[in-house]
């Protein structure tokens, strides 16, 4: 080093210092560290195998009662999280656990959550008093500050997969919390923001539109409703079928934070790679495949969960006739703060 450059790296030192005690830095030297070319998501890929939770769910049920627990959730966290509640980049879920007779009580949250049922029948949300019924296959809302207990007057466990924007509520520090108490007043939602609808994908509004009668269909897409629409929807290039899940009202996400999907693929046909800055948690509603996001191959059957963090390259092809995937995204968030960006490209 000559002594020009050695002086001027001992001024710049200097100045560093001298920034850092009135809690001020430099942008110039850490520029391209602050503003990076390209996301890089903190989370791999990432799989819970029904095979492996099921047992655990078993265990939970016989050893954790709902006097115990707020809820009986298995949360599902990715390792890149270690210490937070995360599935992936925004988005956290658990698999809730019901018995019959069993009750969790009506609390509400400023966290938004959706519920998709995975295993059994005659569970009952009730979403600010109305009650949206539970079965395989169906989605149930509960929108931020609504009140929701879960009851299961029938037979037989029910599992769903919850889903919710616990990462990013806490990130925003926004959450609150109540258990109800006797005479408590409901808040329906608001519609959501009308949005960006997905050329490609069919709309699927919910068991009701009108916001003003604010019943439980509001809150409630039955799975039959779903899979007959996923039936009748026109089968893209790739030979896959796209549903979106919508606001009666708005007809954009089903929530701010969150906006869901249905996919039906052809066997044996590979989807057209895509990549995006929103992520999503997959639930397999039936059949088999693989999915391959980025490097990592993913072989998936009924049930099985696994995300899809940010920017990579995904394509799914199924390997049975039967294959459909509910999907929990980011994207109409991602897509309103103005930070979605798609791309799509040939296998
Ligand atoms: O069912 O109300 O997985 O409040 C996490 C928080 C479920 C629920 C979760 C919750 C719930
Ligand atoms: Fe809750």
């Amino acid at each position: 080093m000559n002594q020009a450059v050695a002086a001027t790296a001992a001024a710049a030192s200097d100045l560093v210092d001298a920034l850092a005690t009135c809690h001020a830095q430099p942008l110039w030297d850490r520029y391209h560290r602050v503003t990076r070319r390209l996301p890089a998501a903190a989370d791999a890929p990432w799989q819970w195998r029904w095979t492996d939770m099921e047992p655990l769910i078993g265990r939970a049920c016989a050893e954790v009662s709902m006097e115990d627990a707020e809820r009986r959730v298995l949360l599902l966290t990715h390792p890149a999280f270690a210490g937070a509640v995360a599935t992936t980049t925004n988005l956290s879920s658990g698999l809730q656990t019901l018995l019959p007779g069993e009750v969790a009580r009506p609390h509400r949250h400023a966290l938004q959550a959706i519920r998709y049922v995975m295993e059994g029948a005659g569970a009952v949300t009730s979403v600010n008093d109305h009650r949206c019924a539970m079965e395989v296959g169906d989605l149930v809302l509960t929108p931020a500050w609504t009140w929701h207990e879960h009851i299961h007057p029938g037979s037989g466990r029910v599992v769903w997969f919850d889903g919710l924007d616990l990462p990013l509520c806490t990130q925003l520090d926004s959450m609150f919390f109540e258990i109800a108490t006797p005479g408590a007043v409901a808040v329906e939602a608001l519609p959501t923001r009308s949005a960006s609808l997905r050329s490609d994908a069919v709309p699927l509004a919910p068991d009701a539109c009108d916001a003003a009668l604010a019943g439980a269909s509001r809150y409630r897409f039955s799975g039959e409703r779903a899979r007959e629409a996923l039936r009748r929807a026109p089968a893209r290039a790739d030979g896959s079928r796209l549903l979106r899940y919508v606001d009666g009202v708005s007809a954009g996400a089903v929530l701010p934070t969150l906006d869901c999907y249905l996919m039906g693929l052809a066997a044996g046909q590979a989807t057209r790679r895509c990549r995006s800055t929103s992520n999503a948690v997959c639930v397999v509603a039936s059949g088999s495949g693989r999915s391959v996001v980025a490097d990592t191959v993913i072989a998936w059957t009924a049930n099985d969960v696994f995300t899809l963090p940010h920017w990579n390259w995904i394509s799914h092809t199924a390997t049975s006739q039967d294959a459909v995937i509910f999907m929990m995204t980011d994207r109409e968030l991602m897509a309103c703060m103005g930070y979605l960006r798609e791309e799509e490209s040939e296998p």
